[in-house]
């Protein structure tokens, strides 16, 4: 797959099945910009124009928490209000991904068939791995698509769940009051990225404990103000995923986020960082791929003068820049 070369031609046609709405080309761009094979920039380029319309929402929260109940019952919502909604599982053990149990199967079906619902999960299929780059790419071809809300589901845990936080316009931090004291114990940088918390499964024990902490915590956490002085503090909402009970006010929290961002300026920030991060990493590479393309032997024999203590790191890749630049 990785080396499957498309040309452009192809990738032109893939892009204009994709923008009516084909799902098996859909699929298939996806599959592409997974691979991150040459054809697979070649179909962002032809894409980007397109994308950048949707609200992209991610949800993301520990194992078990509910996050695909939940997701399943926000795209009925979403369905019901009569938004076309792409969801994007990132979560390796989410049962978008088959790794299903039988009620989350039974629990996805509602959502089958219906042609206004792409579901993708985004399994470690990528050949240079990059799981956060992969659904990055991913987002603008359901963009393109014509879908108007994106949820995308992660496993809050490390880092590239923070880099594909980075890709949403707001971000659904999800817990449940099972955890107990996790909740004190919550990591203080998914509360910071959280735009709206919700206490899942309230149907159980400790449920308004939980809510309660978290708005304590949230109470401590210095204000959000937007450029143009619109502030925004985190609602924690108290949902039961599974019988869909707070889905509809947490639709309408996703609703006013989205507003705050338009009214506060604060989005077109946000766009403003997220267009400096992916051309700077666009850049870093190509410089890389570039350097090596010149020098990679000269590297080699570089690598082994610095184990060798013969030349330090700083002044060695100064060398080998200035010979590059030669
Ligand atoms: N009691 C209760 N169970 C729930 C609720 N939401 C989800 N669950 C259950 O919690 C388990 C994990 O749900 P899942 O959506 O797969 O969690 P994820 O790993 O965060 O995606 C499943 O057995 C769900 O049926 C809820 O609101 N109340
Ligand atoms: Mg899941």
């Amino acid at each position: 797959l990785c080396s499957k070369r498309w040309g452009r031609d192809r990738d032109m046609e893939l892009a204009e099945l994709i923008a009516a709405g084909d799902r098996r080309a859909i699929a298939r761009g996806i599959s592409l910009v997974e691979s991150q094979a040459p054809a697979a920039r070649e179909l962002l380029a032809v894409l980007f124009p397109r994308a950048g319309r949707a609200h992209i929402v991610g949800i993301t929260g520990a194992p078990g928490v509910g996050k695909s109940t939940l997701v399943n019952a926000l795209a009925q919502e979403y369905r019901r209000r009569g938004a076309r909604v792409g969801i994007i599982a990132v979560d390796p053990s989410s049962p978008f991904s088959g790794g299903a149990i039988l009620g989350d199967r039974i629990r996805m079906r509602d959502l089958a068939g219906d042609p206004g619902v792409f579901v993708r999960s985004m399994a470690s299929r990528g050949c240079l791995g990059g799981l956060a780059r992969a659904t990055a790419d991913a987002i603008p071809v359901v963009e393109a698509a014509g879908f108007e809300t994106i949820l995308v589901e992660t496993v809050g845990a490390g880092q590239a769940e923070v880099e594909i936080a980075q890709a949403a316009h707001t971000v659904v931090v999800v817990l449940s009051p099972g955890m107990g004291d996790d909740i004190q114990a919550i990591n203080a940088g998914l509360l910071e990225i959280a735009d709206i918390l919700v206490v899942n499964k309230s149907d159980q024990d400790g449920a308004d404990q939980a809510a309660a902490v978290l708005e304590a915590m949230l109470n401590l956490a210095p204000p959000r103000v937007g450029p143009s002085g619109d502030a925004w503090k985190p609602p924690v909402l108290k949902v039961i995923a599974t019988q869909s009970v707070g889905i509809a006010p947490l639709a309408q929290a996703l609703e006013e986020h989205a507003a705050h961002l338009e009214r506060s300026g604060q989005g077109r920030q946000n766009e403003q960082a997220r267009a400096a991060r992916e051309l700077h990493q666009a850049l870093r590479e190509a410089l890389w791929e570039r350097f090596l393309a010149q020098a990679r032997n000269a590297l080699e024999a570089t690598v082994q003068r610095v184990r060798d203590r013969q030349i330090d790191p700083y002044t060695a890749a100064e060398q080998l820049l200035r010979d590059a630049e030669r």
